[in-house]
């Protein structure tokens, strides 16, 4: 993508045009993103959303939209929403693309993974602040635009589907990875209670999803408002612990990398509990299951995606979805054994 069709997108909101510097940025594995930098005014963030994922942008958006006003909060710093010079929320191009500028929130950084006890605990904390503001909205007001998204029942039937369409060499070299997740699949299917009450979650809540102040290391806001949509806390719970207490990427070859920090654990739960109680007792019995369960449902999605030809996710080389589920199975193995460590520091802080 040229930086002249950049610079014609972005005519098209409130911002200077003229000596700006376009920087794309790498993280992610659905949208296109691009911080755009002025010499003496804060930057923006401009993203292309990736339609085929998002196949109903103007849910999303109204999603965010709704959202945004709830996450205003003297102590919750999040990036702010541009609208374009016709009032709108996003830019719908000729050509179909849809595009968003936020406010990129300054002097503010993100991590891939966890550097010490006060990021962890910093993870926990902005986690529950996050619910504590959204827990005035009401989940029915909100459109669930991936319906499932985060649906055990729905990713096997999915995988199912993939393993049948599948060439017999992907298979092949997925035979591993796949013993695993039927055998995980059926265990965890078992598990999930439905009268855990629905609330109006993150559903992307991993480490690199959150902004943390340069100068003082304290957490700032979740970014990425791209999946906000009913769900359950122990999702979001779970998928912020895989990466907070393991410091190795999803797509990590070398499984011995992979480890579950228990003082970053701990130091993440109590982060978490220092908001105010904001969790039913169903709620808190279910973290242990969301632990688990999002590593195995993140590493079940990369290897369906695999399995079909990596059609979902923006790989950039060619067993990276087989890579990155064979490292989140060996993770979500790792939060089983851990359960007992678990329940006990739940306990401590939660219980
Ligand atoms: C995708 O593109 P990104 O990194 O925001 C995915 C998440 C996964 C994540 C990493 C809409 O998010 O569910 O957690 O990759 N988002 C969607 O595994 O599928
Ligand atoms: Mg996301």
């Amino acid at each position: 993508m040229g930086n002249e069709e950049i610079k014609a997108v972005l005519q098209n909101f409130p911002v200077p045009v003229d000596h700006i510097v376009i920087k794309p940025l790498s993280q992610g594995y659905i949208n296109r993103s691009f911080v755009i930098a002025y010499k003496d005014s804060p930057d923006f963030l401009l993203q292309q959303i990736n339609t085929k994922v998002f196949a109903d942008v103007e849910a999303l958006m109204a999603n965010m939209v709704r959202a945004l006003p709830h996450l205003k909060a003297p102590n919750y710093t999040g990036p702010e929403l541009v609208y374009t010079k016709n009032g709108t929320s996003y830019l719908q191009t000729r050509n179909g693309g849809c595009w968003r500028l936020m406010t990129y929130v300054p002097d503010s950084a993100s991590y891939l993974y966890c550097k010490d006890l006060k990021t962890a605990g910093e993870a926990g904390r902005i986690l529950g602040l996050f619910h504590n503001l959204m827990s005035k909205a009401r989940p029915t007001e909100y459109l669930e635009f991936i319906p499932g998204f985060h649906s055990l029942e729905l990713r096997k039937r999915q995988f199912d589907l993939a393993r049948e369409e599948a060439t017999p060499a992907r298979k092949r070299k997925a035979k591993k990875a796949i013993a695993y997740a039927q055998n995980t699949a059926e265990s965890l299917l078992s598990w999930q209670d439905v009268s855990v009450p629905l609330r109006v979650c993150h559903n992307d809540t991993k480490m690199s999803n959150i902004l943390f102040s340069k100068k003082e290391g304290k957490a700032l806001c979740l970014v990425d408002l791209d999946t906000l949509m009913p769900g359950y806390f122990h999702c979001d719970f779970g998928d912020a612990l895989r990466t907070v207490v393991n410091p190795a990427p999803e797509d990590e070859k070398n499984l011995d990398k992979i480890s579950f920090n228990r003082a970053y654990c701990e130091a993440f739960v109590s982060g978490l509990s220092s908001v105010g109680p904001l969790l039913s007792r169903q709620e808190i019995e279910h973290l242990p299951f969301g632990a688990q369960l999002m590593p195995f449902l993140h590493g079940l999605r990369a290897l369906t995606d695999f399995l079909m030809g990596d059609v979902y996710y923006q790989v950039s080389y060619p067993d990276q979805n087989l890579d990155r589920s064979l490292s989140l199975f060996r993770f979500a193995a790792l939060a089983k054994e851990e359960t007992p460590y678990l329940k006990e520091v739940i306990q401590k802080y939660l219980g």
